[in-house]
């Protein structure tokens, strides 16, 4: 089974690469996505450890001045209305220096440290000859200071998102309430993204007029980040989980690099507490969002609740644990992991961020696990991956009871976990 996969996912990825990066899916996403780019770098080491470096450095070529990484670089040679939103709708130029790629103006979650040394990792003599560390490092530090600079709108020490596709897990049930708030967008647009998937598995329009709405405010705004602006801010425990296993990242890229750790050590540390002291509920036993504006915490049953478990030292993984073998998510039995709890009435198997499991996902909690020492679970998460995508082939998500496909086919970040879990 293994040869044969393994195969079909680098098929995928040599298909999906676009000369300078990699499309997350033809048709329904044919530009740079920013954390889909640190997923497929994961698995393009194994496949290309030059290519896999050439990802996070055109991605990080985009940054804007302030530091922040955005979340879609768009491919010049891609028609300006294949997806919506495209270059006209953010005019990026108009806050960017000349000759900057058009980008949107949102971010995604910051997961591209941890990718960038594991892609140096998997071949550290052609880095090191490229330059590779040496570059990236001050635009991966630039990055994370404008999340902690800008972003802690609650003034916890977190990161908040202000938007749902920053979440990376765009119609999670959690944005629900705050998201009700938000007066969808009276202007007139073309969803694009329905001409390549099905409704029933996308967001609804109600969605996408919020979406544009907050987008078109944040533009109209010149991108400022003030919190009275932003009609939607919440601290989110995965954005923040990942920039705490980043932070760990970079104090491993700092001794590569003949720097000192500590800063990024003590960083870490303080994400951490932050993470645990504030967002953490040990009565439910996961993480919750919270909502900045009302200050509530936004208790709903994401898997993005779990995700801390890849931060290093986390001081109640057993807890997390606990919950995803437990009724909610049932992982040692399905060794998928449900993007929503499965016993919530909102649970909706097959429509996208409120139920489907996703591969990206599942390969943070295998790693989170292995990191907590929980190796059986992590293998049979890992097996749960791999039959999938044997099964179904490289789609962006399945069905965690069924496991039928759903979403795009040819699925980059699918094939790049799976050649990860490979090798
Ligand atoms: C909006 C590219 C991206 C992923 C996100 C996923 C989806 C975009 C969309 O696709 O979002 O950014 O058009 O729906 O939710 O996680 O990065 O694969």
């Amino acid at each position: 089974m293994s040869l044969g996969l393994r195969e079909r996912a680098s098929r995928v990825l040599l298909d999906n690469w676009h000369g300078q990066s990699t499309i997350p899916a033809s048709g329904l996403y044919p530009h740079q996505w920013s954390w889909d780019s640190a997923f497929i770098a994961l698995g393009l080491r194994h496949l290309s450890p030059r290519r896999a470096q050439r990802e996070l450095e055109s991605l990080f070529g985009a940054q804007w001045p302030d530091g922040r990484v955005p979340h879609i670089v768009f491919d010049a040679s891609t028609p300006a209305d294949a997806y919506f939103p495209g270059p006209a709708f953010w005019q990026s130029a108009a806050v960017t220096a000349p000759g900057h790629p058009a980008t949107s103006g949102l971010i995604q979650p910051p997961v591209h440290a941890l990718a960038a040394w594991e892609t140096f990792r998997a071949a550290p003599e052609l880095a090191r000859e490229r330059g590779f560390l040496p570059r990236l490092y001050p635009r991966l530090v630039a990055w994370h200071r404008y999340l902690t600079g800008r972003r802690d709108f609650g003034g916890r020490g977190l990161v908040s998102i202000v938007h749902p596709w920053e979440s990376g897990m765009d119609n999670s049930p959690a944005w629900d309430t705050p998201l009700s708030r938000v007066a969808p967008t009276t202007s007139l647009f073309t969803r694009r993204d329905l001409q390549h998937a099905a409704a029933g598995e996308r967001p609804t329009d109600l969605d996408y007029g919020r979406y544009v709405r907050l987008a078109q405010t944040y533009r109209d705004h010149g991108y400022a980040d003030d919190l009275a602006t932003h009609a939607f801010a919440v601290e989110d425990p995965l954005t923040n989980a990942l920039l705490a296993a980043s932070e760990a990242a970079l104090a491993d890229i700092a001794v590569e690099l003949g720097l000192d750790p500590a800063p990024h050590l003590a960083e870490l540390a303080r994400v951490r507490d932050a993470l645990a002291d504030t967002l953490f509920d040990g009565g439910d036993g996961c993480f919750h969002a919270r909502d900045v504006h009302s200050g509530q915490p936004l208790r709903c049953g994401s898997v993005a609740g779990l995700i801390p478990l890849v931060v290093p030292g986390l001081p109640v993984a057993d807890a997390l644990v606990k919950t995803t073998v437990g009724p909610r998510f049932r992982l040692g039995e399905i060794g998928l992991p449900p993007s929503f709890d499965l016993t919530d009435a909102m649970f909706e198997a097959t429509r996208y961020w409120r139920g489907p499991a996703w591969f990206n996902i599942g390969w943070l909690l295998w790693r989170g696990l292995r990191l907590h020492g929980e190796h059986e679970l992590a293998a049979t998460v890992r097996a749960g991956l791999l039959s999938a995508a044997d099964d179904v082939g490289f789609r962006e998500y399945v069905d965690p009871l069924t496991r039928n496909g759903h979403g795009a086919s040819d699925f980059s970040w699918t094939a790049a976990v799976i050649l990860d879990l490979l090798a």
